[in-house]
């Protein structure tokens, strides 16, 4: 699926950015099953919907009303939709992510993030990997865009050849999510924004330091992600947002023995709140 210049890209730059994530029909019914939920989350005035660790499925930024809906997470949209399903275990990404850490693959989990014009959802710069620790690093993070992404509504910013370094995610003894804020300007000066048309899906190393701007614009930034890690890489902790198809095998075998490697990772507490959003600081609907 990918070339050989693309797989030296990624391991240099610790990304790419390739064509072809979804199909035009898939692209749409993503799309239209995302509307649906959009419409239903007119409903609710805080966070609804289960999850296997029994948190919310639905995440809605504060201010969200019938009138303005919010709705800036759905958690593990494969577990409840078939067409999630279909692009994200049974379409072209995982074959793409396993000609980077392949052929042994297996899904983590997935969500929604949802910056609609008028949302302030932003993403504090962090590495994915402090998330969900495991005992080898072979893991890639696809971004799919939904929407055309573009720097006024708010794309992920990546900081190149970061994923080879490794940051904290601990402030004063707390497990933020974030790398010390200090940082920020130095990211955002070394950051390269990440645009481009729905179906292009960014494949992104699981220690790439990443963050994002809210939407300053009036059009939708959609972007649908999924965690990918080879099926050699056991868990260090549950996951922070499990699935029904967590640590499923999805390409070629399963793995007979772990796979260690030499390092020494930052164990985070499982968290209560529903979403990283409300973990980095940023208010949730309905609490105070
Ligand atoms: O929504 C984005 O722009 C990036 C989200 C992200 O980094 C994450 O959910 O881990």
């Amino acid at each position: 699926m990918l070339s050989k210049s693309q797989v030296d890209q990624f391991w240099e730059d610790g990304f790419i950015i390739a064509k072809g994530g979804a199909t035009a029909e898939q692209l749409n019914d993503l799309s239209s099953q995302l509307d649906e939920w959009i419409e239903q989350s007119k409903d609710h005035d805080k966070n609804y919907g289960k999850t296997p660790d029994g948190k919310s499925r639905f995440d809605l930024e504060a201010g969200h009303s019938a009138e303005k809906p919010r709705l800036r997470r759905v958690a593990n949209p494969a577990d409840i939709s078939d067409s999630y399903y279909e692009v994200l275990i049974k379409g072209v990404i995982p074959d793409m992510v396993a000609d980077l850490i392949g052929p042994n693959l297996k899904f983590h989990h997935c969500k929604l993030n949802i910056k609609l014009p008028g949302m302030q959802t932003k993403v504090d710069f962090h590495q994915d990997h402090p998330y969900d620790p495991h005992t080898n690093d072979d893991m890639v993070t696809a971004l799919l865009m939904l929407d055309e992404m573009t720097e006024e509504n708010g794309c992920p910013l990546l900081v190149p050849g970061s994923h080879k370094k490794r940051y904290s995610h601990f402030q004063n003894g707390k497990f933020t999510g974030k790398i010390d804020p200090n940082l920020n300007a130095e990211f955002e000066e070394s950051s390269v924004p990440i645009i481009g048309k729905p179906g292009d899906v960014c494949l992104m190393h699981t220690w790439m330091v990443h963050g994002g701007p809210p939407n300053h614009s009036n059009n939708p930034r959609r972007l649908l992600i999924c965690d990918y890690p080879a099926a050699d890489a056991m868990p260090l902790s549950p996951p922070m947002v499990p699935s029904i198809y967590s640590h499923k095998v999805i390409r070629g075998q399963p793995a007979r023995f772990a796979r260690m490697i030499n390092a020494q990772l930052e164990i985070r507490p499982q968290y209560t709140e529903d979403s990283f959003f409300e973990l980095q600081g940023q208010a949730t609907a309905g609490k105070i």
